[in-house]
């Protein structure tokens, strides 16, 4: 049933599953990057009472996780009525010597909104502020400044199941006011057809950075959400170089197509081995559980290259 593309799917998929967090009803949506001799990760947990909360994990591989049971433990800026770590759909970047999460939560109004951490150790984090004009729903930081600034992709919503999303590119010179949004992408090919956002931390190749995103179309049963493919310019990432008018991976899998969500196929993180040139790919699958994909670099940017619209 798999629809092998440019993307191999992990054998051993899911790799997460609720099991890893006594109580946990799902594990999906989380972001992970290398991390010391191993690797770090922030996890969408929703447990049994369907409360969101972010949560830290750890592994040596990449593949086992130890999931915390306890949530983030944020200081700093944290609005009163803010459940310590409530949260969803979490994106790391390793940005000068520290790690930022962006992550989507409700602080105390009726919309989702950008909220922005720091961390060094995956242990403590310090939230530093709301970032991007509320409502938003996706947002991740650069891995670096570009001309200059602070750059974040993002993606403004509604209150609801939003039946629009364009990815807009902002920038920032301390992080916490972000201004020059310029439009970058909406929705083109027909697999994404109802709205886009901004999937794993863009990755610096030679030719651009490449960028994983989601995108929804609508159908007579509901939203599918595959994974698409851009190449964005190096200096002027707002300009969109290339974009594969195919999806990259679809939800095929029955751990894609059944769960809380059916049919969801959602990239968070994406870690690029730079010795073996392989890029893992994490996602959720149907709101349910964590799955695993790898590909080739110089083929993946082959592939969007050929099928560019
Ligand atoms: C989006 C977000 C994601 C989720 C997706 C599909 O709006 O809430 O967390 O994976 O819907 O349900």
């Amino acid at each position: 049933m798999a629809n092998e593309t440019i993307f191999r799917r992990h054998p051993g998929n899911p790799i997460i599953t609720a099991k890893a967090v006594p109580g946990a009803n799902s594990i999906f949506n989380s972001a992970v990057l290398r991390y010391k001799d191993g690797y770090a990760g922030v996890f969408r947990v929703d447990m049994q009472d369907i409360g969101s909360t972010l949560h830290s994990g750890f592994s040596r591989d990449g593949l086992n996780w130890d999931i915390e049971e306890r949530l983030i433990d944020i200081s700093g800026k944290v609005p009163a009525h803010m459940r310590p770590g409530m949260g969803y759909d979490p994106r790391v970047t390793e940005l000068e010597g520290g790690y930022y999460v962006t992550w989507c939560y409700y602080p105390g109004g009726p919309g989702p909104c950008i909220g922005l951490a720091r961390t060094k150790d995956f242990r403590k984090y310090t939230q530093l502020a709301e970032v991007m004009f509320p409502y938003n729903r996706n947002a991740l930081l650069f891995p670096r400044k570009i001309r200059g600034k602070y750059a974040a992709l993002h993606r403004p919503s509604d209150q609801g199941h939003t039946p629009f999303g364009v990815i807009y590119y902002a920038t920032s010179t301390d992080l916490i006011n972000w201004g020059e949004h310029k439009f970058m992408m909406g929705p083109a090919s027909w697999w994404e057809g109802t709205k886009i956002g901004a999937g794993p931390v863009p990755i610096e190749t030679k030719e651009g950075w490449l960028l994983i995103y989601h995108g929804v179309r609508t159908t007579c049963s509901g939203f599918v959400y595959c994974a698409g493919g851009a190449i964005l310019d190096l200096h002027e990432p707002w300009k969109v170089r290339y974009r594969s008018r195919k999806y990259l991976l679809a939800p095929t899998e029955p751990y894609e197509m059944v769960g809380d969500v059916p049919n969801v196929l959602f990239p968070n993180s994406a870690i690029v081995d730079w010795k073996t040139r392989q890029v893992a790919l994490y996602y959720g699958g149907a709101d349910t559980v964590v799955g695993l994909a790898h590909a080739d670099i110089d083929e993946l940017m082959k592939f969007i290259k050929k099928n560019s619209r």
